[in-house]
């Protein structure tokens, strides 16, 4: 399988997530891309081929062209601010106040366009968010000229970031510009399977009242686990949406068995739905060792449901979303390619 990277992704070096009531090195690092990378030469799994730039059409075929403008100037309007850390937000439109206009001063824009607080903007934010989709793009020109599955090393994630908002370590919605770029390139129908730890609101705002793409997401359950206030199973779509978003919602501490039983329902749904393209939000902070994912998936789970995923028999395209056991992440993240390779 070939992979798809860019290393402007790595232009993206935060210093700070506020995460336990501290400033910590962030999770979501390059290093991560680097053990990745690493492990796909390691066991021969493909060429790494670099992207090709896609501009900004792709990007606000999703996302609202305001706060495109916003992530391009925000490092520069915290700067010229006069503040010397990197730019965190600090407060919020609530339910009890106005969000019906964007204030002018950079606190008020970030809080504004921000849904978590633990993601810091830095000098090269931009750029490597940019990357991130010109990856998901490239990777997806490939699925759709060769009819092959591919993997989009894509680093900053998207699946947290929605038509007008940032957080979760994502900016782009880089699964959903894929899908709606496959959807002009003239796919009928594009399935999104998310099977990172956490839900992916993002995705499924983006969505939700789109019958043309499906949402699937295998994740922790909200009541306990960020993004905390979207992600239930009785959010199933709305308008022409309905019934085309489904969340399987699974108690912290949940082992592969009960991972696996969720998965199979979630295929048979994708499979009813017949998609031209399934995209695979990667995510494997659902493994056992990951410092903040609380499921108990082994390193060999992510070999078998690779597996498992090839068993659908359609063009698939794989995007990396999160995971930050970065000694082990290479490890499973080559596994569910390699599985579903040998499927
Ligand atoms: C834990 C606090 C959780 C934020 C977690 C963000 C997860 C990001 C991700 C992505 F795929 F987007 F990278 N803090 N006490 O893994 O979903
Ligand atoms: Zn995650």
């Amino acid at each position: 399988m070939l992979t798809f990277h860019d290393n402007r992704t790595q232009n993206r070096r935060s210093t700070t997530e506020l995460a336990g009531g501290r400033l910590i090195a962030p999770l979501e690092c390059p290093e991560r891309v680097d053990m990745i990378a690493a492990r796909i030469r390691e066991v021969g799994l493909g060429e790494i081929r670099g992207a090709t730039m896609h501009g900004l059409e792709p990007i606000a075929a999703v996302h609202d062209p305001a706060y495109i403008d916003f992530v391009e100037n925000a490092w520069a309007d915290w700067r010229a601010a006069g503040y010397t850390g990197e730019a965190i937000a600090t407060v919020w439109p609530t339910r009890r106040t106005r969000c019906d206009f964007v204030p002018r001063h950079i606190d008020g824009k970030l809080g504004y366009y921000a849904l978590a607080a633990e993601t810091a903007i830095e000098a090269g934010t931009w750029e490597a968010a940019r990357a991130s989709v010109d990856i998901a793009l490239t990777a997806l020109d490939h699925v759709q000229a060769s009819g092959e599955a591919a993997f989009g090393l894509c680093r900053p994630p998207g699946h947290h970031a929605a038509v007008d908002q940032y957080g979760g370590y994502c900016f782009f919605n880089n699964a959903a510009i894929a899908a709606q770029a496959a959807r002009e390139a003239g796919a009928a129908r594009v399935a999104i399977l998310d099977v990172d730890y956490h839900h992916g609101n993002g995705t499924q705002q983006i969505l939700y009242e789109r019958d043309d793409v499906l949402f699937v997401s295998l994740h922790c359950d909200p009541l306990e686990e960020f993004p905390h206030y979207l992600g239930r199973a009785d959010e199933i779509g709305a308008g022409a949406g309905e019934g085309f978003n489904r969340n399987h919602p699974l108690p912290p501490g949940s082992g592969y068995a009960a991972w696996r039983a969720e998965l199979e329902t979630a295929m048979n749904g994708i499979d009813e739905y017949d998609p031209d393209l399934v995209i695979v939000s990667l995510g494997v902070d659902t493994f056992a060792g990951d410092p903040i994912g609380r499921f108990k998936l082994a390193s060999d789970d992510f070999t078998d449901y690779g597996r498992r995923l090839a068993g659908m028999n359609r063009p698939t395209l794989f995007l990396m979303e999160g995971g930050y056991a970065v000694e082990e992440i290479g490890v499973n993240v080559v596994n569910v390619l390699t599985g579903f390779e040998h499927g």
